[in-house]
């Protein structure tokens, strides 16, 4: 069986294939050139996928993913409806996305950005003491990263609620399911945590009209895709006080370009879509499993739903 390994954005791709095919006992596994001719693959493992990747590789039976987001991936010219796309799940990433989610919230919560402010003024000026009920938290999206989240959030007493699609019962997470349960959700949430996936339903989901409806004082974090945020919608957001910040991992454009006025304004921090990497031993045990299951035609989980986009 040959693999191609697709990724525009690893720096290391012979060491990767080198763990890959320890793993998969059989597998030849060939690196993806720009400028080579088509290989031959049955499968493909891949991140931030080249263009053409189904157009060269028209034999590829099935995809899997080397991280969460399949958003990319779906909008490749020639990937056929019945080929099985296998994205990653958690490999790592969960927990790295709920101590980010810790960082951007207690750093609003508890005056830590005044702090040091402050600091740089040699002030001693304590804040006021944190009210957990003040701060109750919004976490869209409650698959693998968020529930992760929610769960962390809660036992750190934050009043904690989640939205997605079909609901997530969880310990101390109250549950909100479904587009029409989004305006009650939005508005018991002053941080609101974006972990959705990027599809033709949540995109520009951040907007003016939806971040309007949060409580006073609202901060964004957006961990999700820098698709789901209309932009433009930001800036005018925090300057008309709706908005008090915002944490940014995605942007629409990454990197993002050295001129975004992201960049110069104090009120938003960005960080390089780093908020949950996978971890390569784990990433390499996962995909490895989920390809033997392929093989032998056993059930194997973290099949995207192609109609639905993740
Ligand atoms: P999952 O598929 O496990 O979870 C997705 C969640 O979103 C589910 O709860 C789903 O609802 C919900 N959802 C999807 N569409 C809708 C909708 N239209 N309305 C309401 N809820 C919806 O994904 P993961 O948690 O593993 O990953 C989520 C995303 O996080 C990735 O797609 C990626 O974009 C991003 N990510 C970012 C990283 C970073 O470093 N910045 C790292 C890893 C992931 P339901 O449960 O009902 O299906
Ligand atoms: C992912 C990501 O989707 O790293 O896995 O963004």
């Amino acid at each position: 069986m040959k693999i191609i390994f697709a990724s525009s954005t690893t720096s290391d791709p012979d060491s990767w294939i080198r763990l890959l095919e320890e793993a998969i006992p059989g597998a030849e596994i060939v690196n993806w050139f720009d400028d080579s001719g088509t290989v031959g693959a049955d499968l493909a493992i891949t991140w931030s996928p080249p263009h053409d990747l189904f157009l060269r590789e028209p034999g590829i039976q099935a995809v899997f993913n080397l991280g969460a987001g399949v958003d990319a991936l779906l909008k490749l010219p020639g990937l056929r409806d019945n080929v099985p796309v296998i994205r990653l799940e958690d490999a790592g990433m969960a927990v790295q996305m709920a101590e980010y989610a810790v960082y951007a919230l207690v750093r609003a919560s508890r005056s830590f950005d005044r702090y040091q402010q402050l600091q740089g003024e040699r002030r001693w000026e304590p804040q006021q003491d944190i009210r957990r009920r003040n701060w109750p938290v919004g976490v869209l999206g409650m698959g693998v990263m968020g529930a992760r989240v929610a769960q962390v959030l809660a036992a750190l007493e934050y009043p904690v609620a989640g939205w997605s699609r079909s609901g997530k019962a969880l310990p101390d997470v109250q549950s909100f399911a479904g587009s029409d349960t989004l305006p009650a959700f939005l508005a018991r949430t002053r941080v609101l945590i974006n972990t959705l996936p990027l599809t033709p339903e949540t995109r520009g989901l951040l907007n003016r009209e939806t971040l309007g409806q949060l409580l006073p004082g609202a901060y964004l974090v957006n961990v999700g895709r820098g698709g789901h945020l209309v932009e433009d919608d930001l800036i005018p957001l925090l300057d008309s006080g709706v908005l008090s910040g915002a944490t940014l991992d995605v942007f629409s454009q990454e990197p993002l370009p050295t001129g975004h006025p992201f960049w110069a304004d104090p009120r938003i921090t960005i960080t390089p879509h780093v908020a949950a990497a996978s971890l390569r031993e784990e990433t390499v045990a996962q995909v490895a499993e989920k390809i033997r299951r392929y093989r032998a035609g056993e059930a194997l989980t973290g099949i995207v739903a192609r109609e639905r986009g993740y």
